[in-house]
């Protein structure tokens, strides 16, 4: 069996990291041949919280399970980690401006990016989960100048999956027989879901989604709305926000990262924007990926119409204000 890898899971007190920390415990994401040391950071209020979920931990009794940290200090929870789930992050309080919640995002994941820089490995993976996911990861990059930027991305996944299983329960088939849905930009509700290059496996082969679905209204309005305020339909309904289905595909975005896509298969994650469809360079935008050998490349070339770029153009005209907001955050 191979040696235990040391992996950080900050948030670690919270909802969505209780649900996380079981998948990596038990084997689904880094494979069942990985045994795995968690480092859990979180902030001193919640260390009493965090002993009872280092109990829960124990009481799993896990082969794979080796070490487990619990800690709120950063130099310790960065400590030689392969992979980093940065899940903890200032929540938007009542009254709170979005730039207020930026302002107080932008100051951890600066001191999490230093410590990134300083303790991990340089070949760490590193998924921000926490919101605003995207600029949080591109600012954590910024901080960590020793480690490659294409080792940053945000998560788009939960966004992907809520997207596949919309168009799977209108095609009335299962989820598995969707694929190539794809999450254009950031995780807010200026998000793009893109069903235009999705195909479907049915008996008589595989289809384009958009023919066997043969609804435009559908597809460009009614579907790309429901996906960009499903987060905002969860809390309504539950009066919290997703965390089982965070918790899970946080787990498939490292997963597939780890292992690599599927033949034929592309995901969507933010990374740092390479220019590729026009996007502005420097900021960190959802894009279809594929993957092997733990590296990812952007998919090239897919046709883009105008409807689409236009909603291309807003999703990243968001993503380059909200780094000019942190930017100045910065200078302060
Ligand atoms: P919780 O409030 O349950 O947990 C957050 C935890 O982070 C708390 O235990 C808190 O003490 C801790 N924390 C705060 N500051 C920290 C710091 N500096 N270092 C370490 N830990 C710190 O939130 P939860 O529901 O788990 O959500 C976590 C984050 O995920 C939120 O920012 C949320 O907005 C974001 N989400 C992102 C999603 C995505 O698709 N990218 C979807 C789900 C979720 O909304």
């Amino acid at each position: 069996m191979a040696e235990p890898i040391d992996v950080v899971i900050t948030g670690a007190a919270g909802q969505i990291a209780y649900s996380l920390l079981y998948q990596i415990a038990a084997g689904t994401v880094f494979g069942p041949q990985q045994p795995v040391n968690l480092r859990l950071l979180d902030i001193p209020p919640m260390m009493k919280v965090l002993d009872g979920v280092v109990m829960e931990l124990e009481d799993l009794a896990l082969p794979l399970l080796r070490e487990v940290l619990p800690t709120a200090e950063p130099a310790k929870a960065f400590n030689n980690v392969a992979a980093a789930f940065l899940v903890g992050a200032m929540p938007r309080k009542e009254g709170m401006e979005r730039k207020d919640l930026l302002a107080a995002n932008v100051e951890i994941f600066k001191v999490q990016g230093e410590a990134l820089d300083k303790y991990a490995r340089k070949d760490v993976k590193v998924l921000v989960v926490g919101n605003p996911a995207n600029t949080n990861a591109l600012i954590c990059s910024h901080y960590a100048p020793s480690i490659p930027k294409e080792n940053f991305t945000a998560m788009t996944r939960l966004d992907q999956n809520r997207a596949q299983a919309a168009l799977a329960t209108r095609l009335n088939v299962q989820v598995d027989q969707v694929k190539n849905v794809i999450i254009w930009g950031n995780h807010s509700s200026t998000q793009y879901p893109d069903a235009a290059h999705a195909t479907v496996t049915l008996s008589s082969g595989v289809k384009a989604v958009s023919s066997e679905i043969n609804d435009d209204e559908w597809l460009n309005n009614i579907f790309v709305t429901m996906i960009q305020k499903r987060g905002a339909a969860v809390i309504a309904a539950r009066k919290m926000s997703s965390a089982m289905s965070a918790a899970k595909a946080a787990g498939d975005h490292m997963r597939d990262w780890w292992f690599g896509t599927k033949p034929g298969e592309w995901v969507s994650m933010g990374v740092v924007s390479d220019g590729s469809y026009g996007i502005p360079k420097d900021i960190v935008f959802s894009f279809p990926v594929t993957i092997k050998d733990k590296r990812y490349e952007i998919v090239q070339n897919l046709p883009i119409n105008d409807s689409a770029k236009s909603k291309l153009d807003i999703t990243s005209k968001e993503l380059e204000e909200e780094r000019t907001e942190a930017n100045n955050v910065l200078k302060k």
